[in-house]
């Protein structure tokens, strides 16, 4: 049993096959495989409450907030915590007996599968996770297209979790969410028809994400053109990662004249384009880079750090930062501390703040600022002035390099990408992808920055709907028919939603690196070239070639 595992769900696991050790994201195979045991009591929960609904009764909302914070509790790189998983499990084996309960109870009848039947204690818990994983399905092409949507579930169960908490929920994408994870339980689809849901699941996540950009929009305004501080002060700081801006505005209303900074660190960074965050003088900027870099970045910021959610890169064991580690939502680490919802639902951030007194400034690894802000709303206002650039030539291309940023050495191809461009072209990106160029000097075109960033993966949605606009402005068809080319990276399972998003649009001839999804079976990767264009990525000259934009 030790030492055995499946994982194939990101970018960067082992070989380009799957991880069956140990994590390269640093995952025990004891955790994956409770993770393994926790879906499969959320697909128990999920066929039962799926059932309930079809029957007319009402499932609790703590069932689906439930299921929402399990799936997150399972993507890459945001829990490493055993315990915190376990009690998952203990919650939902007890949530499952008492949904089945209320089947029987109301002459539901529940299909016989192993998620409803199976009983067992903690300890047993180990034994049998290791039945019940990925490779459950043995047919390589249903495995695919499965794990493809509950990757993209994960994604969605991502984006909820924040508009929820900022009060903004949608009955309908719980309800299409556990239908689905019951139907990985019980359904006994043909390929083709899985395939269909996979392109659903992307339609729920342009839904999902449109609802994440209306929560986050009316709490804290539109993102706005900003530029961002990229250096340090001299009081003591915060640093706070993730995507969770609720945690934000909390920690900023917490720290207001206790003369200590908050700054941000990777997907966090976009915050900063917000009217609503602009207010606190104590919001320094953005300390550093991508999730990746945290070793050396927290090291050198010398105060406590936050993450809302993943990517957490486990610190070195003898890692001074580690007890500067705080962890909240739907991760955790061990060792660190957890930050929980106090009972009237707010977070008490007062250790945190007590830290960052005793603790030096941050030291200062690079300075100057970054521009961003360019959400759909933003870009709206600017629409103008961005059709006569393309009317006039000016722009020539849009390149919509969104996604993940990852260590892999090979996604220096992004930065090579960026800096080939030609000059008479526009990179729009979200996602942490972005810093892998936001830092190059690329210039204007007209007064437009050469890279609009419309901020966090989800804001991917934005990007979808500046297409849209751009299509509906110069009278086309399809939305294929815009001087707009798709060079994507991803790394976790928030991508596969934007991806699916994408597809679901209809966007086609999307390039995706830096190497297509492991969990893609030949059979599914074959389907996804032929019918959507999608394909890896080759040599900067090769794809600026083949994207037209050789010879400027
Ligand atoms: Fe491997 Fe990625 Fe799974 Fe981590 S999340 S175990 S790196 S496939
Ligand atoms: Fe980055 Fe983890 Fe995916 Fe939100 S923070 S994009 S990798």
């Amino acid at each position: 049993m030790e030492n055995n595992m499946f994982c194939f769900q990101c970018q960067e696991t082992a070989k380009g096959t799957s991880c069956i050790l140990k994590g390269v994201c640093g995952k025990n195979a004891t955790t994956a495989r409770y993770m393994d045991l926790l879906l499969f009591v959320v697909r128990g929960i999920s066929v039962v409450a799926d059932q309930l609904r079809e029957n007319n009764v009402p499932v609790d909302r703590k069932v689906d907030s439930f299921v929402v914070d399990a799936l997150f509790s399972t993507i890459t790189n945001a829990n490493f915590d055993d315990e915190s998983i376990v009690r998952r499990l203990d919650d939902g084996l007890q949530m499952r007996d008492s949904l089945k309960a209320q089947a029987v109870a109301r002459g539901v009848s529940l299909p016989a599968v192993d998620e409803l039947e199976w009983t067992g204690e903690r300890e047993a818990y180990d034994g049998k996770a290791a039945t019940v994983g990925v490779l459950r399905e043995k047919d390589e092409d249903l495995r695919s297209l499965k794990e493809l949507i509950v990757y993209g579930l994960k994604g969605m169960a991502a984006y909820l979790e924040h508009a929820m908490r900022l009060g903004h929920d949608d009955e309908s994408i719980h309800r299409f969410m556990q239908h689905t994870l019951a139907q990985t339980a019980t359904g006994n689809l043909s390929a083709a028809e899985w395939t269909a849901l996979a392109l659903k699941t992307g339609e729920v996540g342009v839904q999902t994400m449109a609802l994440l950009d209306r929560a986050n929009t009316t709490a804290y305004g539109h993102p706005e053109m900003t530029s961002v501080d990229i250096g340090v002060r001299h009081r003591p700081g915060i640093l706070i990662s993730g995507h969770d801006l609720h945690d934000l505005e909390e920690l900023l209303e917490q720290t207001r004249d206790t003369g200590i900074d908050i700054y941000t660190h990777g997907e966090m960074l976009p915050a900063h384009y917000y009217p609503a965050f602009k207010k606190y003088p104590h919001f320094a900027g953005n300390y550093g880079n991508a999730w990746w870099k945290q070793r050396e970045e927290f090291a050198s910021f010398n105060g406590p750090i936050l993450f809302t959610t993943n990517c957490i890169v486990p610190p070195l064991p003898n890692a001074e930062y580690k007890s500067r580690m705080f962890t909240t939502n739907a991760t955790g680490f061990p060792g660190c501390k957890h930050i929980g919802n106090g009972t009237d639902g707010h977070k008490d951030y007062s250790e945190i703040i007590e830290m960052a007194k005793t603790c030096q400034p941050p030291t200062e690894i690079e300075h100057g600022t970054i521009v961003g802000g360019f959400a759909h709303n933003q870009v709206l206002q600017l629409a103008d002035k961005v059709v006569e650039a393309v009317k006039s030539g000016a722009i020539r291309k849009f390149i919509v390099m969104a996604g993940c940023d990852g260590r892999m050495r090979g996604r220096d191809y992004y930065t090579a990408f960026a800096e080939s461009l030609p000059k008479d072209t526009v990179i729009l990106t979200a996602g942490c992808a972005k810093y892998r160029y936001n830092k190059l000097p690329l210039g204007d075109i007209n007064g437009i920055p050469r890279v609009l960033d419309a901020g966090q993966c989800n804001d991917s949605y934005s990007l979808a709907v500046i297409a849209l606009k751009l299509k509906e402005v110069f009278g086309l068809q399809d939305l294929n028919e815009l001087p707009i080319v798709y060079n994507i990276a991803w790394y976790e399972q928030k991508a596969v939603i934007v991806l699916l998003a994408l597809l679901s649009l209809g966007v086609k001839d999307i390039h995706l690196g830096p190497t297509l999804p492991a969990f893609l079976s030949p059979n599914v990767a074959k389907v996804l070239v032929e019918n959507f264009g999608i394909s890896g990525i080759g040599t900067v000259d090769e794809d600026l070639e083949k994207f037209g934009l050789k010879n400027a």
